[in-house]
């Protein structure tokens, strides 16, 4: 899988795909990532990628066609193939695990890193096919939530976790939040780990991993309980527990 980012910070980019858990995934091509920068499909001696907003106001818009070389050059070096090109604005649909997994799944896409005051809106109509947001607040440039795609994306690939249950057990891999997690020492202060999970008994140890995914979950995030309910991921013992909580 292959993504191509199109920003005028390269150089944020790749730190991020040297370090941690994910680099594998980066260096052994399971993920593919270039940069494309606008600048250097600027056409002026200046290498101007920025003009001011038509209708007044402060700030400046990254100008379209710029813009369009650099996707033209990404296209072309993907084989000229038509794909998704992705665009990040707190004006687009939130971004679930349900759809990281599709696109860890596919042939990977353009992503469009706006930056100043965000891309002329002509370049928007014309190219992006997914608007996406990572919530409602506002940064400096589409780089970090292009990472963030990234990151959810590498560590998905097949070897990328050293175990590869576990990332079927994280948070929203079933639609419901995380258990806690608890390692050494067994007492810190007046603080103790949670007996069970020092029991040994496995399936005592799953029913109270489950339940307090559950008790969280309804407790931080009601609005996920009712749909994993909708889709059918809530067994009799969970609904159970659920009820002895009101
Ligand atoms: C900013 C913006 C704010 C309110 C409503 C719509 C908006 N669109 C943009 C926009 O496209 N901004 C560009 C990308 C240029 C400035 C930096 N950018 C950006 C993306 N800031 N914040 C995001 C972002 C992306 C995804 N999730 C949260 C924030």
């Amino acid at each position: 899988m292959r993504f191509d980012l199109l920003t005028l910070f390269p150089e944020l980019i790749a730190p991020h795909l040297v370090h941690g858990i994910n680099r594998r995934a980066f260096a052994n091509g399971q993920v593919d990532v270039r940069c494309w920068n606008p600048r250097d499909f600027a056409d002026d001696a200046y290498r101007r990628v920025d003009d001011r907003p038509f209708g007044g106001g402060p700030g400046m818009v990254m100008m379209v066609e710029p813009l369009e070389r650099a996707l033209a050059a990404a296209r072309a070096d993907r084989g000229g193939a038509a794909c998704p090109v992705l665009h990040f604005s707190p004006a687009g649909r939130v971004l679930t695990q349900a759809e990281v997994q599709t696109w860890a799944e596919s042939e990977g896409a353009i992503l469009v890193c706006g930056r100043y005051e965000g891309i002329d809106q002509r370049f928007v109509d014309r190219h992006v096919t997914h608007e996406l947001s990572l919530g409602d607040f506002v940064l400096s440039g589409g780089e970090l939530p292009a990472l963030a795609l990234l990151d959810a994306v590498a560590r998905l690939q097949p070897g990328v976790l050293g175990d590869a249950a576990s990332h079927q057990q994280d948070s929203f891999s079933d639609g419901l939040l995380d258990c806690p997690h608890y390692s050494r020492p067994e007492q810190l202060g007046d603080d103790l780990v949670p007996p069970v999970l020092l029991s040994g008994h496995h399936a005592h140890i799953e029913r109270w991993r489950r339940e307090q995914s559950l008790r969280l979950t309804q407790q931080r995030r009601p609005d996920l309980i009712v749909a994993a309910r909708a889709a059918g991921r809530l067994s009799r013992a969970d609904e159970a527990y659920l009820a002895s909580l009101a």
